[in-house]
Protein backbone atom coordinates (compact mmCIF):
# COMPACT_ATOMS: atom_id res chain seq x y z
CA UNK A 1 0.00 0.00 0.00
CA UNK A 2 2.64 2.30 1.40
CA UNK A 3 4.42 1.64 -2.16
CA UNK A 4 1.79 2.44 -3.83
CA UNK A 5 1.08 5.41 -2.62
CA UNK A 6 4.67 6.60 -2.80
CA UNK A 7 5.02 5.92 -6.36
CA UNK A 8 1.80 8.06 -7.24
CA UNK A 9 3.56 10.81 -4.91
CA UNK A 10 6.47 10.54 -7.22
CA UNK A 11 4.31 10.30 -10.75
CA UNK A 12 1.87 13.45 -8.92
CA UNK A 13 5.54 15.75 -8.26
CA UNK A 14 5.29 16.74 -12.18
CA UNK A 15 3.19 19.35 -12.87
CA UNK A 16 0.74 18.88 -16.18
CA UNK A 17 -0.21 21.76 -18.21
CA UNK A 18 -2.91 21.95 -20.67
CA UNK A 19 -1.23 23.84 -23.74
CA UNK A 20 -4.10 23.87 -26.51
CA UNK A 21 -6.66 21.66 -28.44
CA UNK A 22 -5.67 21.74 -32.08
CA UNK A 23 -7.99 21.15 -35.27
CA UNK A 24 -5.76 21.64 -37.59
CA UNK A 25 -1.64 21.67 -37.96
CA UNK A 26 -1.71 25.04 -37.66
CA UNK A 27 -2.72 24.86 -34.23
CA UNK A 28 -0.21 22.28 -32.87
CA UNK A 29 2.17 23.47 -30.36
CA UNK A 30 5.65 24.15 -30.99
CA UNK A 31 7.78 20.79 -31.54
CA UNK A 32 9.84 21.39 -28.14
CA UNK A 33 9.85 18.05 -25.47
CA UNK A 34 9.63 14.34 -26.84
CA UNK A 35 5.81 13.74 -27.33
CA UNK A 36 3.26 10.74 -26.89
CA UNK A 37 0.63 10.44 -28.90
CA UNK A 38 -2.32 8.36 -27.26
CA UNK A 39 -4.20 6.46 -29.96
CA UNK A 40 -7.27 4.08 -29.64
CA UNK A 41 -10.93 3.32 -30.59
CA UNK A 42 -13.63 5.70 -29.48
CA UNK A 43 -14.33 4.88 -25.62
CA UNK A 44 -11.57 2.68 -25.30
CA UNK A 45 -10.26 5.30 -22.63
CA UNK A 46 -7.31 7.06 -23.52
CA UNK A 47 -8.36 10.31 -22.14
CA UNK A 48 -9.07 8.51 -18.27
CA UNK A 49 -5.44 6.90 -18.92
CA UNK A 50 -3.80 10.17 -18.89
CA UNK A 51 -5.78 11.43 -16.37
CA UNK A 52 -3.97 7.96 -14.29
CA UNK A 53 -0.95 8.74 -15.59
CA UNK A 54 -1.08 12.83 -14.91
CA UNK A 55 -2.82 12.32 -10.96
CA UNK A 56 -5.73 14.72 -12.01
CA UNK A 57 -8.10 15.57 -13.76
CA UNK A 58 -6.32 17.25 -16.82
CA UNK A 59 -8.26 14.94 -19.95
CA UNK A 60 -12.22 15.32 -20.40
CA UNK A 61 -13.36 11.86 -20.66
CA UNK A 62 -16.24 11.56 -22.55
CA UNK A 63 -19.98 10.87 -21.94
CA UNK A 64 -20.65 10.84 -25.54
CA UNK A 65 -18.35 8.32 -27.63
CA UNK A 66 -16.54 10.06 -30.56
CA UNK A 67 -17.09 13.20 -29.58
CA UNK A 68 -13.35 14.67 -28.97
CA UNK A 69 -12.57 15.96 -32.98
CA UNK A 70 -9.47 17.63 -31.50
CA UNK A 71 -6.20 16.60 -29.98
CA UNK A 72 -5.42 17.28 -27.08
CA UNK A 73 -2.25 18.89 -26.18
CA UNK A 74 -0.76 18.35 -22.41
CA UNK A 75 2.67 19.15 -21.28
CA UNK A 76 4.47 17.65 -18.60
CA UNK A 77 7.50 19.61 -15.74
CA UNK A 78 9.06 17.93 -13.24
CA UNK A 79 8.56 21.04 -11.45
CA UNK A 80 6.79 24.33 -12.25
CA UNK A 81 8.19 26.49 -14.10
CA UNK A 82 11.05 24.21 -15.90
CA UNK A 83 10.64 22.86 -19.63
CA UNK A 84 8.30 20.26 -19.94
CA UNK A 85 10.28 16.86 -19.96
CA UNK A 86 7.57 14.78 -22.28
CA UNK A 87 4.20 16.01 -24.09
CA UNK A 88 1.42 13.95 -23.80
CA UNK A 89 -1.20 13.93 -26.74
CA UNK A 90 -4.68 12.44 -26.47
CA UNK A 91 -6.23 11.88 -29.87
CA UNK A 92 -9.45 11.60 -31.11
CA UNK A 93 -10.75 7.65 -30.95
CA UNK A 94 -12.04 5.96 -34.52
CA UNK A 95 -14.37 3.55 -34.65
CA UNK A 96 -16.85 5.60 -33.96
CA UNK A 97 -18.46 5.59 -37.75
CA UNK A 98 -19.01 1.73 -37.85
CA UNK A 99 -19.13 2.32 -41.97
CA UNK A 100 -15.79 3.41 -42.47
CA UNK A 101 -13.88 0.97 -44.41
CA UNK A 102 -10.85 2.44 -43.06
CA UNK A 103 -10.00 4.41 -39.67
CA UNK A 104 -8.01 6.98 -41.75
CA UNK A 105 -10.59 7.85 -43.55
CA UNK A 106 -12.76 8.56 -40.54
CA UNK A 107 -10.42 10.66 -38.49
CA UNK A 108 -10.05 14.24 -39.09
CA UNK A 109 -7.74 15.25 -42.17
CA UNK A 110 -4.47 16.59 -40.06
CA UNK A 111 -4.49 13.66 -38.21
CA UNK A 112 -2.64 11.37 -40.94
CA UNK A 113 0.17 14.38 -41.20
CA UNK A 114 0.93 14.63 -37.62
CA UNK A 115 1.47 10.59 -36.70
CA UNK A 116 3.48 11.04 -40.30
CA UNK A 117 5.64 14.43 -39.85
CA UNK A 118 5.69 15.77 -36.08
CA UNK A 119 9.31 15.71 -35.37
CA UNK A 120 8.84 15.45 -31.63
CA UNK A 121 6.72 12.57 -32.07
CA UNK A 122 8.56 9.72 -29.64
CA UNK A 123 6.20 7.13 -29.55
CA UNK A 124 2.55 6.15 -30.05
CA UNK A 125 0.54 4.42 -27.08
CA UNK A 126 -2.17 2.30 -28.41
CA UNK A 127 -5.19 1.67 -26.69
CA UNK A 128 -7.32 -1.69 -26.93
CA UNK A 129 -9.85 -2.77 -24.77
CA UNK A 130 -8.95 -5.85 -23.28
CA UNK A 131 -12.77 -6.89 -21.92
CA UNK A 132 -13.46 -7.37 -25.94
CA UNK A 133 -12.10 -9.09 -28.47
CA UNK A 134 -9.50 -7.89 -30.56
CA UNK A 135 -10.55 -5.47 -33.33
CA UNK A 136 -9.90 -4.95 -36.84
CA UNK A 137 -9.87 -1.34 -36.59
CA UNK A 138 -7.06 -1.79 -34.36
CA UNK A 139 -4.69 -4.07 -36.40
CA UNK A 140 -5.04 -1.49 -38.95
CA UNK A 141 -4.16 1.27 -36.93
CA UNK A 142 -0.61 -0.90 -35.49
CA UNK A 143 0.01 -1.89 -39.57
CA UNK A 144 -0.86 2.07 -40.81
CA UNK A 145 1.92 3.16 -37.37
CA UNK A 146 4.29 -0.03 -39.11
CA UNK A 147 4.06 1.33 -42.57
CA UNK A 148 5.53 5.53 -41.88
CA UNK A 149 8.02 3.81 -39.34
CA UNK A 150 6.51 4.99 -35.93
CA UNK A 151 7.38 3.29 -32.46
CA UNK A 152 4.34 2.00 -30.83
CA UNK A 153 3.63 0.27 -27.71
CA UNK A 154 0.35 -1.76 -26.68
CA UNK A 155 -1.84 -0.90 -23.39
CA UNK A 156 -4.50 -3.05 -22.89
CA UNK A 157 -7.06 -0.69 -20.75
CA UNK A 158 -9.76 -1.49 -18.03
CA UNK A 159 -7.90 -4.31 -17.04
CA UNK A 160 -10.14 -4.19 -13.74
CA UNK A 161 -13.29 -5.93 -15.59
CA UNK A 162 -11.64 -9.07 -16.01
CA UNK A 163 -10.29 -11.69 -14.12
CA UNK A 164 -6.35 -13.26 -13.82
CA UNK A 165 -7.20 -16.11 -16.37
CA UNK A 166 -9.37 -14.04 -18.51
CA UNK A 167 -5.93 -11.07 -18.86
CA UNK A 168 -3.99 -13.64 -19.36
CA UNK A 169 -6.05 -14.89 -22.43
CA UNK A 170 -7.05 -11.61 -23.20
CA UNK A 171 -3.56 -10.39 -23.67
CA UNK A 172 -2.51 -13.67 -25.70
CA UNK A 173 -5.14 -12.89 -28.43
CA UNK A 174 -4.15 -9.28 -28.59
CA UNK A 175 -0.41 -10.05 -28.96
CA UNK A 176 -1.46 -12.26 -32.11
CA UNK A 177 -4.11 -9.98 -33.66
CA UNK A 178 -1.35 -7.01 -33.00
CA UNK A 179 1.80 -8.67 -33.82
CA UNK A 180 3.37 -7.22 -30.73
CA UNK A 181 4.72 -9.15 -27.86
CA UNK A 182 4.79 -7.00 -25.21
CA UNK A 183 1.38 -5.74 -23.94
CA UNK A 184 0.61 -3.62 -20.40
CA UNK A 185 -2.42 -4.22 -19.26
CA UNK A 186 -3.88 -0.95 -16.96
CA UNK A 187 -6.62 0.35 -15.52
CA UNK A 188 -7.63 3.85 -14.94
CA UNK A 189 -9.96 2.36 -12.04
CA UNK A 190 -7.33 0.36 -9.93
CA UNK A 191 -4.10 2.00 -10.98
CA UNK A 192 -2.53 -1.18 -12.14
CA UNK A 193 0.18 -1.02 -14.49
CA UNK A 194 -0.15 2.87 -14.53
CA UNK A 195 3.00 3.65 -12.57
CA UNK A 196 4.97 0.92 -15.31
CA UNK A 197 3.60 2.79 -18.09
CA UNK A 198 4.73 5.70 -16.66
CA UNK A 199 8.23 5.16 -16.30
CA UNK A 200 8.46 3.64 -19.87
CA UNK A 201 7.28 7.00 -21.13
CA UNK A 202 9.86 8.68 -19.00
CA UNK A 203 12.25 6.33 -19.84
CA UNK A 204 11.44 6.19 -23.77
CA UNK A 205 11.47 10.26 -23.52
CA UNK A 206 15.32 9.90 -22.17
CA UNK A 207 16.31 7.99 -25.20
CA UNK A 208 14.68 10.26 -27.64
CA UNK A 209 16.34 13.28 -26.71
CA UNK A 210 19.60 11.40 -26.22
CA UNK A 211 18.88 10.74 -30.33
CA UNK A 212 17.53 7.15 -30.58
CA UNK A 213 14.22 7.90 -31.31
CA UNK A 214 12.61 4.97 -32.48
CA UNK A 215 14.46 2.09 -30.31
CA UNK A 216 13.21 4.10 -27.06
CA UNK A 217 10.06 3.40 -26.83
CA UNK A 218 9.94 0.11 -27.86
CA UNK A 219 12.99 -0.64 -25.74
CA UNK A 220 10.73 0.91 -22.78
CA UNK A 221 7.94 -1.55 -23.43
CA UNK A 222 9.97 -4.37 -23.62
CA UNK A 223 10.34 -4.38 -19.90
CA UNK A 224 6.71 -4.40 -19.20
CA UNK A 225 5.57 -6.60 -17.22
CA UNK A 226 3.67 -10.02 -17.93
CA UNK A 227 5.25 -10.62 -20.96
CA UNK A 228 5.68 -13.88 -22.30
CA UNK A 229 8.80 -15.60 -21.63
CA UNK A 230 11.42 -14.98 -24.30
CA UNK A 231 12.80 -18.72 -26.38
N1 LIG B 1 -13.73 -0.01 -15.73
C1 LIG B 1 -12.99 0.90 -16.37
N2 LIG B 1 -13.58 1.87 -17.09
C2 LIG B 1 -12.79 2.77 -17.74
C3 LIG B 1 -11.37 2.70 -17.69
N3 LIG B 1 -10.87 3.68 -18.46
C4 LIG B 1 -11.93 4.35 -18.96
N4 LIG B 1 -13.09 3.83 -18.53
C5 LIG B 1 -14.46 4.30 -18.86
O1 LIG B 1 -14.64 4.25 -20.27
C6 LIG B 1 -15.38 5.39 -20.74
C7 LIG B 1 -14.60 6.13 -21.81
O2 LIG B 1 -13.42 6.68 -21.24
P1 LIG B 1 -12.61 7.87 -21.94
O3 LIG B 1 -11.36 8.05 -21.18
O4 LIG B 1 -13.47 9.06 -22.14
O5 LIG B 1 -12.32 7.22 -23.37
P2 LIG B 1 -11.68 7.93 -24.66
O6 LIG B 1 -10.89 6.88 -25.34
O7 LIG B 1 -10.94 9.16 -24.25
O8 LIG B 1 -12.98 8.30 -25.51
P3 LIG B 1 -13.08 9.35 -26.76
O9 LIG B 1 -12.43 10.63 -26.32
O10 LIG B 1 -14.54 9.49 -27.00
O11 LIG B 1 -12.40 8.72 -27.92
C8 LIG B 1 -15.67 6.23 -19.49
O12 LIG B 1 -16.95 5.90 -19.05
C9 LIG B 1 -14.62 5.78 -18.50
O13 LIG B 1 -15.02 5.94 -17.15
C10 LIG B 1 -10.77 1.64 -16.91
O14 LIG B 1 -9.55 1.47 -16.80
N5 LIG B 1 -11.63 0.78 -16.27
MG1 LIG C 1 -11.18 11.16 -24.85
Amino acid sequence: MLKQRERWFRMARFETEFLLSATSQAQFPAPTAPEFAFLGRSNVGKSSLINALTGQVAARVSSTPGRTRAINFFAMRPRPGVPAEMILADLPGYGYAKLARSIRAEWPAFIDPYLATRPTLAGCVCLVDISIPPQASDAQLAEYLDSIGRARVVVATKADRVSGNERTKALRALRTALGTESILACSAKDNRGISELWSALRTAAAGHSAGAPTAAVTQAAAKFPEQPPKG
